[in-house]
């Protein structure tokens, strides 16, 4: 071949197989082209002329997300409509911005759906049928667009229905746990996309994508900083750098939030004491949020971990978390500011069992908080766990108003090397009676209802998000991220619908896919649990990494090993939380504590959370527990193997990129899954000295071996 003609044919291939390339970078808003030709002509019928019932900064932000989708989905841009009547077909506006073109009984029901509530559907004005998109507010609207926008992509959009909804609940936020040198606390994605050094000067294109991400799930908020905060963050120079941050998501609907460190009155602003009842602490931080507020008018307000893990904290002197929170809180009332305080806590001196030290320490303080204080509780007691069941807080009191944490990062569920979805874990906490404060009550409904009319309702997500181009590390990372936002806007929505949706927004509409996938996505969660820590098996993975199996991890503070979560000796195992052991049973409704502390009746996936019994326990199946442990570890190995296989089976279907990407990390996720099968099977039998059954694969390799393993490097401490 000459030389012009094999480049040619060589940028011919190249562009063939970019074309193919897909690199996960645009998420869940890919906006495929239309191949349906009805549904085709419909959109482009409607986006042929749209009508904005005015402008501001959300309307841009509509425009620019209705011209990419319209280019990418039909190949031309949207054509404004400059009058209301003559051409137009789609209407965009706020309810006030209609109210000539709506009926009273139209306005009164959009009008319930309260703040970001959104309606969209078929109106008929003068004798022609227009179809709009109506917020209360201009992000309802945004949130009305983007709504629209996914049910194309699903096939689902049908011009002549009407859909309405509105968020259960008000703040829907994301903390990352960023630091300023651009490392993630338990981040597997990559560096932190905070540019800090670079702010407020440099301003990453990225930024306005996370921004369009997050507000097409309905996330409102988002706390910047690591939880383990550095008080530079509240220094004016970085408050310059957060406020281009703030700007730029404002027209998405989205505050931003920082973490306060207590201790920041001495670190920077020169006092000796950060005691909450200090009149010059007071001061500093009235100061201090006045000054945020000068630069940031809808700054959210501060979030904080105190007397956690060595943080500072009002216990140092001799303060408690009410005096603390409301002294901040008071700082941040005058601005509308929240703020935010962690139920995350457990101090030096170990209490005979972490699991208690929430309630012990914030149900005496019931109903001491200000209105704007929300206390933010991790959704179960110890910590993020496989499986954990869920916090007695929720339960407990009755005068606080509690938000939801849930972590999205899988710092315990696989890192970035495992599909792991989280959405049924998280909606079988959400689903789980509390009894309290009716019969009826459950989590979702205690973290739904504010406690007064003055109270804001909060689900925080800690993030899984970094600079990796594809923004998780994983792919099915963005599942995790998606999932949260939805539960965050409704936390009564059926993780089988959140899968179907963000499978189809993923990858397509194939239904032989999207069946496959599915399968793979809602079962990731079981075997997960099934091959780290099942029957209620908990916290035995390696130390301070979290990486990977240590059951045998000792030495140094207690409630960090492992041996002091699963107390395994030659007569039996588990940590007995009945009334013969710590007796954290107690802080659940009597309902829950009288089920539960019969080991014949609690649900055995908690069993070994709440009781110790001896190897030869008999389960539900006839089982003795030994075997039954032996089972579960194998099954969450073949579960993860046939994983791979549906995975392989999608070859062809899916890109080659993130095929060959989701193909190499389960490859790496089942010899994760026979690792953590090996090793804690061979170490409970080192203890228990028990033959394996003979049903199970017999785990490999030598226990020495798995207890040396060492990983300096791995990502996110
Ligand atoms: C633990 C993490 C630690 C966090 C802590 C928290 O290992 O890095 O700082 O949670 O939530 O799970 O504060």
């Amino acid at each position: 071949m000459r030389k012009p003609v094999l480049l040619s044919f060589l940028l011919l291939i190249g562009l063939f197989f970019n074309a193919l390339a897909n690199d996960g970078y645009k998420l869940w808003l890919d906006y495929q082209p239309i191949q349906d030709p009805e549904l085709k002509t419909q959109v482009k019928n409607l986006l042929d002329g749209v009508f904005f019932y005015g402008e501001n900064d959300t309307y841009q932000v509509i425009k620019k997300e209705l011209e990419l989708a319209s280019e990418n989905m039909l190949d031309q841009s949207p054509i404004y409509s400059q009058e209301r009547l003559g051409n137009s077909k789609l209407w965009i506006g706020t309810r006030d911005q209609l109210s000539q073109v709506l009926s009273l009984t139209q306005q009164g029901e959009i009008r319930e759906l309260g703040a970001d509530g959104y309606w969209r559907g078929p109106l008929v004005f003068e004798g022609k049928t227009y179809y709009a998109i109506i917020g209360n507010n201009p992000v309802g609207t945004l949130y009305g667009v983007f709504n629209w926008l996914n049910s194309i992509q699903t096939k689902t959009f049908n011009s002549s229905s009407i859909i309405s909804d509105s968020p259960k609940v008000k703040v829907r936020m994301l903390n990352h746990w960023d630091n300023l040198d651009r490392t993630v606390e338990r981040g597997y994605a990559g560096a932190s996309i905070w540019d800090w050094h670079r702010l407020p000067g440099y301003v990453d294109p990225r930024y306005i994508d996370y921004a369009r991400a997050n507000a097409s799930l309905g996330i409102n908020a988002v706390s910047l900083t690591n939880v383990n905060a550095n008080a530079l963050i509240l220094t004016t120079d970085f408050m310059k750098k957060v406020k281009v941050l703030a700007d730029l998501f404002r027209p998405y609907g989205i505050k931003v939030f920082l973490t306060a460190r207590f201790s920041a009155p001495i670190q920077i602003g020169g006092l000796k004491t950060a005691d909450p009842l200090d009149p010059e602490v007071i001061k500093f931080w009235k100061e201090k949020t006045v000054e945020m507020y000068s630069f940031i008018p809808d700054f959210g307000g501060f979030l904080v971990k105190a007397n956690s893990e060595g943080q500072p904290g009002p216990h140092e002197y001799g303060r408690n978390h009410a005096e603390g929170a409301n002294m901040l809180a008071d700082a941040l009332a005058p601005h509308g500011g929240l703020l935010i305080w962690r139920a995350f806590v457990y101090s030096h001196e170990v209490d005979e069992d972490r699991h208690k030290q929430a309630n012990l320490e914030f149900e005496p303080l019931d109903g001491k908080f200000r209105d704007n204080v929300i206390i933010q509780v991790k959704n179960g007691a110890i910590d993020f766990q496989p499986r954990e069941p869920f916090h007695p807080l929720f339960g407990a009191v009755n005068h606080t108003q509690l938000g939801m944490e849930f972590q999205i990062t899988q710092e315990y569920l696989g890192q970035a090397t495992q599909l792991v979805f989280l959405a049924p874990m998280w909606e079988e906490v959400l689903k789980s009676k509390t009894f309290q404060p009716s019969q009826s009550s459950t989590v979702a409904s205690v973290v739904e209802t504010p406690i007064n009319e003055n109270h804001k309702t909060l689900i925080a997500g800690v993030s899984n998000i970094g600079t990796d181009r594809n923004w998780t590390g994983h792919l099915f990372g963005q599942a995790n991220w998606y999932a949260f936002g939805k539960l965050a806007w409704d936390p009564e929505l059926d993780s089988k619908a959140i899968t179907d949706e963000w499978i189809k927004l993923t990858f397509g509409n194939s239904s032989e896919l999207a069946s496959k996938i599915e399968t793979m996505m809602l079962e990731s969660h079981e075997a997960a649990v099934d091959y780290m820590t099942p029957l209620g098996l908990h916290h035995i993975m390696g130390r301070s990494h979290h990486y990977g199996p240590g059951p045998w991890v000792t030495g140094g503070r207690a409630d960090w090993t492992s041996l002091y979560y699963h107390r395994a000796d030659s007569l039996g195992i588990g940590f007995d939380r009945t009334s013969s052991g710590s007796d954290a049973l107690a802080q659940y409704a009597p309902e829950i504590a009288q089920e539960w502390s019969d080991p014949n009746q609690i649900p055995e996936k908690f069993l070994l959370w709440f009781h110790h019994l001896p190897w030869d326990f008999k389960l539900k199946n006839g089982m003795t527990l030994w075997d039954g442990i032996a089972n579960h570890y194998d099954l969450g190995v073949k579960k993860a193997r046939e994983m791979q296989q549906t995975w392989a089976s999608l070859k062809g279907e899916i890109d080659p990129e993130r095929f060959h990407h989701v193909e190499q990390l389960l490859a790496i996720q089942v010899e994760e899954a026979e690792w953590w099968r090996n090793a804690c099977l061979l170490y409970f039998q080192s203890i228990n000295h028990l033959p394996f059954p003979d049903n199970i694969e017999k785990p490999e390799g030598d226990l020495e071996y798995y207890k040396s393993l060492r990983f300096p490097n791995a990502p996110g401490i």
